[in-house]
């Protein structure tokens, strides 16, 4: 097939499912279109046979305050559908990606070509940004106006008929893991330099926003490293970061929080991690807890959203309630104390995660995608 996909081109957990998706569908003989504002970065300095990246971009005018970039994108879209005969589109994060997918289906049926939408509910485009009256009526008309819809976990399908008036069937198509990339490898010597004593080495990574309660994870270390010698690595960027590097000194030893922004090879420090911290208020699935969970680390989390359908209580790590902080602390010094527990939920995390092998999953796309273009929604 020849597939037409829009994403954001960032380290965002939307935008890596996407990519991913796409670099397997590319090695399983498809043409795959990645159509957004940047080379996304998943994609960044390698060549992928069957894989072509289409540039949306916007044209500066002094009237425009802001650039209308939904016209831009619905307008690639349709350039690259008739010149790359695209048969599917298949969009990433509703907002604005489904309503331009629509705008550019419409354009091409008066042109008497037939390209169905999927549109791929991430998790904030329907929790947080999408549910706002700013978004809801477009979000909800889109959404009802694609061929198909998927949601990555159940939790987030049950969000999305709760949060808005949708008519259509939504299919769960879970995250997945590329297991190639993702397993323990051994870094010992990053191990011997992160933690010279041999410190318990926690771990985070997320785009430090407030939804993610990157401050639970500091006050979580601190009382942990009060008990055990331990270690934090704070991996990733974002608004709260500054705030949170300000925290950690007041709170405990700044020298054992080490904030190391966007890390490309985010494997290899998973790979000398004891626990990974989730605490975050909302999330439909947990990428990151999976990806812990493939290189061998049990995840400490909150029972937020989708995460206890990654993360299996008493099993791969422990799940608490949102906001539990001493609880999680306790649950994290119950298992760095006991090295056989440890080492136990690390095989468990392990197990857990094959579920999600990405040779699992991308079958669930491609046959979806015949299913939808036979006969989906708009047919
Ligand atoms: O976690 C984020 O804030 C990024 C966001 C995104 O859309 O890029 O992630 C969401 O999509 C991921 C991939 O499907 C999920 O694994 C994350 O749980 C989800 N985040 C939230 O729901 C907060």
């Amino acid at each position: 097939m020849n597939i037409g996909i829009v994403c954001y081109p960032t380290y965002g957990g939307s935008g890596v499912v996407a990519t991913e998706l796409g670099k397997g569908l590319a090695r399983n003989g498809h043409k795959v279109h990645f159509i957004t504002y940047k080379e996304p970065a998943r994609l960044l300095d390698m060549f992928v046979e069957n894989i072509y990246f289409h540039e949306v971009r916007l044209n500066d005018y002094p009237l425009f305050e802001y650039a209308p970039y939904e016209t831009a994108l619905a307008s690639k879209l349709v350039d690259v559908a008739i010149n790359a005969k695209l048969d599917i589109f298949h969009v990433h994060y509703a907002i604005p990606h489904a309503s331009a997918a629509y705008m550019a289906r419409q354009i091409l049926l008066q042109k008497g070509i037939d390209v169905p939408v999927i549109t791929t509910l991430h998790g904030t485009d329907i929790t947080l940004v999408g549910k706002d009256p700013t978004y809801e009526p477009v979000v909800t008309y889109s959404i009802n106006q694609s061929c198909g819809v998927t949601a990555v976990s159940e939790s987030l399908r049950t969000d999305t008929f709760a949060h808005f008036d949708i008519k259509n069937e939504i299919e769960v198509i879970p995250n997945f893991i590329d297991f190639s990339r993702f397993k323990k490898v051994n870094k010992d010597h990053f191990k011997k330099a992160i933690s010279p004593n041999g410190e318990k080495i926690l771990i985070h990574t997320s785009n430090f926003r407030k939804v993610k309660r990157v401050e639970d994870v500091v006050s979580i270390f601190c009382k942990v490293s009060s008990q055990i010698p331990s270690k934090l690595l704070m991996i990733g960027d974002g608004p709260e970061r500054q705030n949170m590097e300000i925290l950690a000194r007041n709170l405990c030893s700044s020298m054992d929080v080490r904030f190391l922004g966007k890390q490309e090879a985010v494997e290899e420090l998973l790979a000398v991690a004891d626990v990974f911290l989730m605490p975050s208020e909302s999330e439909s699935f947990g990428l990151a807890a999976l990806e812990a969970m493939a290189c061998e680390v049990p995840v400490v989390s909150s029972d937020a959203g989708g995460i206890p359908e990654v993360n299996i209580d008493g099993v791969t790590g422990f799940l608490l309630k949102v906001g539990d902080v001493d609880g999680m602390a306790a649950r994290t010094m119950e298992l760095l104390s006991d090295e056989a527990k440890l080492a136990q939920f690390k095989k468990n995390a392990f197990e857990q995660s094959k579920r999600f092998d990405i040779k699992n999953i991308l079958p669930l796309y491609e046959a979806y995608y015949m299913k939808i273009k036979e006969g989906g929604n708009c047919k």
